[in-house]
């Protein structure tokens, strides 16, 4: 950082402002976590300067040796954490590790059966946006309109209709656990193929304290930065069967060199996740999840389901008469920050909406527990009762600041 300063400033001052805006904020984007020094230490090393086109053992460049350990590991602790028959650290991303998996499978012009983006699933779980929604021919299950959850009979219904030959679970905004043994069976009745991506609960699979759709599903991708805690990337693992088909699709299929630094980062985060106050952690994020949805209950929200089983809510604010994007803004200005989202039955675009999504992974990692999540909850309902009043915005602001100050994380 000394020399860095020194020589850009221009990047270590924004660098420095990032730090500030953690420390002094409460990030409550559920998709976020703060990693560890040695997270970071891995991720700044050098091993961002080797090229290792291939894999451990097998690779286009010499002088892999001590990449090949990196990635060795990697690999171990993932098979380790899930109980995989196979695993590849490679992804740079979740959307590249789902990738992997439709090119490892599908024709373009073959059927997919999803989740709907409005109603929790992901871009690239077949939306008409994304490669997925141009290249394969996709049908969409949501959540009931009653009870705001996946209704298994439903699937099946769309399942038999549309004879998927692939079918894709998992979800950016559904605060409930899902049933992958069902899925299954339905994927079984039609002869699918069954995916799980489990970016979001990642953290919360490993440690036990979600579905564990390892068992059930051919193939499971992820994140690795969301409640896994880890850096920036993806991952993929599948049964044994497709082993040899997903690596070949990864590299060389649709990626080059793998980012050898990432992958150290990702080694090291796993064996963050692999030790007992992982589960701690992880049980804690739950708890604290379910208390902040408990106190904007109290201070007159309407919870999307009712609840979470998870690290994340929707906040229905249509009858609070103000938009997602004026939320998101508001709390903003206040030392908050969470995302706008549809929530079901959605009339607005993306760009407003009528939802905001707030999750727990962030202010947990930084040692906060459920008395302090009341507290955020009170504070969330005093700056939405009026979103114009920004003297009571940059009042909330000094008291969450005083908050934050008492749970540091990069800066002690
Ligand atoms: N963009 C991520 C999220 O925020 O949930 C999903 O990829």
């Amino acid at each position: 950082m000394h020399n860095l300063a020194q020589f850009d400033s221009d990047i270590a001052k924004a660098i420095q402002s990032e730090i500030n805006r953690l420390e002094e904020n409460l990030e409550l984007i559920p998709s976020e976590n703060l990693v560890s020094q040695n997270v970071l230490e891995a991720l700044g090393s050098v091993m961002t300067v080797k090229y290792a086109e291939g894999y451990p053992g097998k690779r286009y460049y010499g002088g892999c040796e001590f990449v090949d350990q990196a990635e060795e590991l990697a690999r171990e602790r993932l098979k380790q954490i899930f109980k995989a028959e196979h695993v590849n650290v490679q992804p740079h991303c979740g959307s590249g590790a789902n990738m992997a998996v439709y090119f490892s499978v599908l024709k373009p012009g073959d059927a997919i059966l999803g989740m709907d983006l409005k109603h929790g699933g992901h871009l690239t779980h077949g939306s008409p946006v994304n490669f997925t929604g141009q290249l394969y021919n996709v049908a969409f299950y949501g959540v009931d309109p009653e009870t705001e959850k996946i209704n298994y009979d439903a699937v099946k219904i769309l399942a038999h209709q549309h004879k998927p030959k692939l079918i894709v679970t998992g979800a950016s905004a559904y605060a409930r656990d899902i049933d992958f043994k069902k899925f299954r069976e339905i994927a079984d009745e039609v002869g699918a193929l069954l995916m799980a991506d489990i970016a979001h609960p990642a953290g919360l699979v490993a440690a036990g304290l979600h579905s564990d759709p390892v068992p059930h599903c051919h193939f499971v991708t992820s994140t690795t930065h969301k409640t896994l805690r880890g850096p920036r990337g993806g991952l993929a693992m599948c049964k044994a069967e497709f082993a040899k088909a997903l690596d070949k699709t990864i590299f060389p299929g649709i990626q080059g060199g793998p980012l050898m630094h990432v992958i150290a980062a990702k080694a090291v985060a796993f064996k963050e996740a692999l030790q007992p106050e992982f589960k701690i952690y992880a049980k804690q994020i739950i708890a604290n999840c379910k208390a902040l949805a408990k106190s904007l209950q109290d201070n007159g929200f309407r919870i999307v389901t009712g609840g979470t089983d998870t690290h994340l809510f929707l906040v229905d604010l249509t009858e609070k008469n103000i938009t997602g994007k004026e939320a998101e803004e508001a709390l903003g200005r206040a030392g908050m920050t969470v995302n706008k989202n549809t929530i079901p039955r959605e009339t607005r675009s993306p760009f407003i909406t009528s939802g905001i999504r707030m999750g727990t992974p962030c202010v947990t990692t930084r040692g906060m527990q459920e008395k302090e999540m009341q507290q955020i909850g009170n504070w969330i309902g005093d700056v939405l009762k009026d979103v114009n009043d920004t003297s009571k915005q940059m009042a909330i602001r000094e008291e969450i600041k005083k908050l934050c100050k008492l749970f540091p994380f990069y800066i002690n």
